[in-house]
């Protein structure tokens, strides 16, 4: 074929992406794609999926002190959903021609990022609360969106997810709304967890908008169908009143509603401190890290287990 013919070729497919685009379809591992959709899309996937993994981490750690049974059959149940999220975020990941292996290589080597609140750490059981309500409140106004982005195999399992997320944020505002109705000193470990846990939380939602170098390509190819700081905004307005019907009180003095533009006016986050987090230096980095890799060195032999049992299937 001849350079114009290739050229001419190839403003097809991309005519057909940006109309499949336009028109609000999805887009499927077979159909052509930009390389740079592919690549965004790998890296977001992947980073989501190291965070479900990751995420499992502090909640893991409150496993064996859950304080009654039923409270740990629950925690261990969601421990154990965060686990499936990243199963099927992998899996869709996968489609985008790069294998899991190598995705958790780049994880346990620390070139890969992963949600900045997991470098947080959980140091009593009403963070168990905290982290439920907010953390996974906060993904669901996250994912609720990304379950009609343009990827196909990401919406899907964003659909799944987002079920089972929205039992996670209750069973932690139930932990919260129990704790908040309890003693003086329940009440106060209730509040302390908040006042860790909300900037950190808000942070989740990345940047802001004048500081995100992704969004513009992502908002264009409708994988993000709204912003960073729309989203933010979008949670905080759903939280607040919340905490207002349980009595936690929102650790920012300009936590104010605009009866005008019907949303809450926050005060400022400090996105340097994102930075630094993101960056390896938050509280629990190195500590994750470790944790990560040592599941994964004393997991091997369970994929050695697997994969001899898959090659015996195969040749029975
Ligand atoms: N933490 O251009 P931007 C869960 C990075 S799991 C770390 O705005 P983008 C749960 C960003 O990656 C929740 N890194 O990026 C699990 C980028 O770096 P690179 C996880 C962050 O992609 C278990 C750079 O900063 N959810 O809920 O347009 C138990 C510039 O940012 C963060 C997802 O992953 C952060 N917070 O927007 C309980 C959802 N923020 O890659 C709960 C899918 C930013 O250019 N991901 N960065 O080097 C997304 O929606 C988007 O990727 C983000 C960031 C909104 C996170």
């Amino acid at each position: 074929m001849n350079q114009p013919q290739i050229q001419e070729d190839e403003q097809k497919h991309v005519d057909a992406f940006n109309a499949r685009i336009a028109a609000g379809k999805t887009i499927e591992p077979k159909d052509w794609m930009p390389e740079k959709y592919r690549k965004q899309l790998l890296r977001m996937m992947s980073q989501h999926a190291h965070s479900e993994v990751v995420g499992m981490l502090p909640e893991g750690n409150w496993l064996t002190r859950a304080p009654s049974l039923m409270r740990k059959a629950v925690l261990l149940a969601k421990v154990q959903d965060e686990a499936g999220h990243g199963l099927y975020i992998y899996s869709g990941a996968e489609t985008l021609g790069t294998d899991r292996a190598e995705m958790i290589d780049q994880l346990l080597s620390g070139k890969a990022k992963y949600a900045s609140i997991f470098n947080y750490p959980t140091l009593n059981w009403a963070d168990m609360g905290a982290v439920g309500w907010l953390v996974d409140g906060a993904a669901i106004v996250n994912q609720t969106a990304l379950a009609k982005c343009s990827y196909g195999p990401y919406a899907r399992a964003m659909i799944r997810i987002c079920k089972e997320e929205n039992f996670h944020s209750k069973q932690g505002y139930q932990i919260m709304a129990h704790m908040m109705s309890g003693t003086k000193e329940q009440q106060e470990m209730a509040q302390d967890a908040i006042n860790r846990f909300w900037w950190p939380v808000l942070m989740m939602f990345g940047p802001s908008d004048a500081d995100s170098p992704n969004s513009d390509d992502l908002m264009k190819w409708k994988v993000k169908l709204y912003s960073n700081d729309d989203l933010r905004q979008r949670f905080i307005d759903r939280t607040v009143p919340q905490a207002e019907a349980i009595g936690i009180k929102i650790p920012d003095d300009k936590l104010k509603w605009n009866p005008t533009t019907r949303h809450y006016e926050f005060g400022e986050i400090n996105f340097d401190e994102l930075k630094s987090v993101i960056t390896g230096n938050g509280p629990c980095n190195k500590l994750r890290m470790k944790q990560r890799n040592d599941a994964h060195k004393n997991g091997a032999w369970v994929r050695e287990a697997a994969i001899a049992y898959a090659e015996k299937r195969a040749k029975e």
